[in-house]
């Protein structure tokens, strides 16, 4: 088969992309990505001569050229993760959120209509069903009640497939997955960011009083779950990807801290972020029963694995920690 991805170059996208080489050898992978500031190359460097592997630099809200590649490359299914996906850039700056994840997913919707694809994969998130009390889980059912511009952007993306399944028949499948962790996340996120001042003895900003709760799954189950969803998925369908691992930010905070031997004085809360999301949740049960799909890494052990290969790939997170990255957190986070 051949796979379109977009946002290869991306956290997920990238494991996505090494996933769908190793695991699938009949199949070939074109990765389209705009490589904005959180796109990567490097992180695929080593696939560049791949036989079965073709990377583009393109935007999503480029009709023309994504319906040439598609046609060029007789692209069958399109698994798409392009997205702008960072919470506080999206109250810096919603627009481009806006751009890409509204308007750049329905460009690409067309097109995959025009070519009639086989299967359509949405790759959404939790966040659009908003934030949960101290109980209960988030089911494919929960309304969606997005709080940030980009949960709302995302919202507006997911809503839109579903909506082109609907009205044109288009084989789309939606995944809501929640917060990922694990090799090649940009330094932007709570634990790659936690790691990334420990190692190198700086503050730890908190949000508020570190007791909002996230349900954490690692990187390659997300993955193994959207090839799940895009060979096993109903049309029309939306599925909850999770691994029922919540957690405190705060404790995750203090285990990379123990974990890399820092004290906890590194630790500074800092302003919350606006409208901050207390707490989510996921019920995975229709992916684990119709997708025969079950998260296979305890949290645990696998941020462990994930603290040691951020300490063994210090070149790959260093070389991202200039220019645009030192303005953003700046900007962010002030003088800390
Ligand atoms: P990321 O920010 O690491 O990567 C996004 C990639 O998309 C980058 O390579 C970037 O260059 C590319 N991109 C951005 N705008 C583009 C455009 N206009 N055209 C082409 N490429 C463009 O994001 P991620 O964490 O890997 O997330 C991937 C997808 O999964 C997103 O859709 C996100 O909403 C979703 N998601 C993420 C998580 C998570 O915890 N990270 C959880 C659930 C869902
Ligand atoms: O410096 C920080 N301090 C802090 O306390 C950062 C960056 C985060 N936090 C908190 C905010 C959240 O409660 O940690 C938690 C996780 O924050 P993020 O890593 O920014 O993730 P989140 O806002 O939960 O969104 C993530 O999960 C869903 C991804 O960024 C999204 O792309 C995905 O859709």
């Amino acid at each position: 088969m051949n796979v379109l991805v977009t946002g290869g170059c991306g956290f997920i996208g990238s494991n996505l992309v090494r996933l769908l080489l190793a695991e699938r050898p009949d199949w070939r992978v074109v990765n389209l990505d705009k490589l904005t500031y959180a796109g990567n190359a490097e992180s695929l460097a080593d696939l560049r001569d791949h036989p079965r592997y073709r990377f583009v630099r393109g935007d999503i809200g480029n009709g023309e050229l994504l319906a040439d590649v598609m046609r060029t490359e007789r692209v069958e299914a399109v698994m798409h993760l392009a997205a702008e996906s960072h919470v506080d850039r999206s109250i810096l700056a919603p627009s481009v959120f806006i751009d890409t994840n509204v308007r750049g997913t329905q460009v690409l919707l067309e097109v995959a209509r025009a070519l009639s694809v086989r299967r359509f994969l949405h790759v959404s998130t939790d966040e659009v069903y908003g934030s949960l009390g101290p109980t209960g889980l988030f089911t494919e059912e929960t309304p969606l009640a997005p709080s940030s511009p980009y949960s709302a952007s995302k919202a507006g993306s997911d809503l839109l497939a579903l909506a082109y399944a609907h009205t044109f028949g288009l084989p789309v499948v939606v995944t809501r997955c929640s917060n990922n962790y694990g090799p090649y996340q940009f330094p932007e996120k709570l634990i790659p960011l936690m790691i990334a001042n420990a190692v190198r003895d700086r503050s730890l900003p908190v949000y508020g009083d570190g007791m909002n709760v996230r349900d954490w799954i690692h990187v390659e189950d997300h993955c193994r779950g959207l090839v799940a969803a895009l060979e096993k998925g109903k049309a029309g369908q939306v599925y909850n990807f999770g691994a029922s691992s919540e957690r405190h930010n705060i404790h995750i905070v203090k285990q990379v801290l123990q974990l890399l031997g820092k004290p906890e004085s590194l630790i500074q809360y800092v302003k919350d972020r606006p409208g901050h999301d207390r707490r989510y949740a996921i019920d995975s049960a229709k992916a684990q029963r119709e997708l025969s799909w079950t998260p296979r890494h305890r949290f645990e052990e696998a941020l462990a694995a994930t603290v040691r290969w951020y300490v063994e790939n210090r070149g790959w997170w260093e070389r991202i920690l200039t220019g645009e990255y030192l303005k953003y957190y700046e900007t962010q986070y002030g003088g800390r």
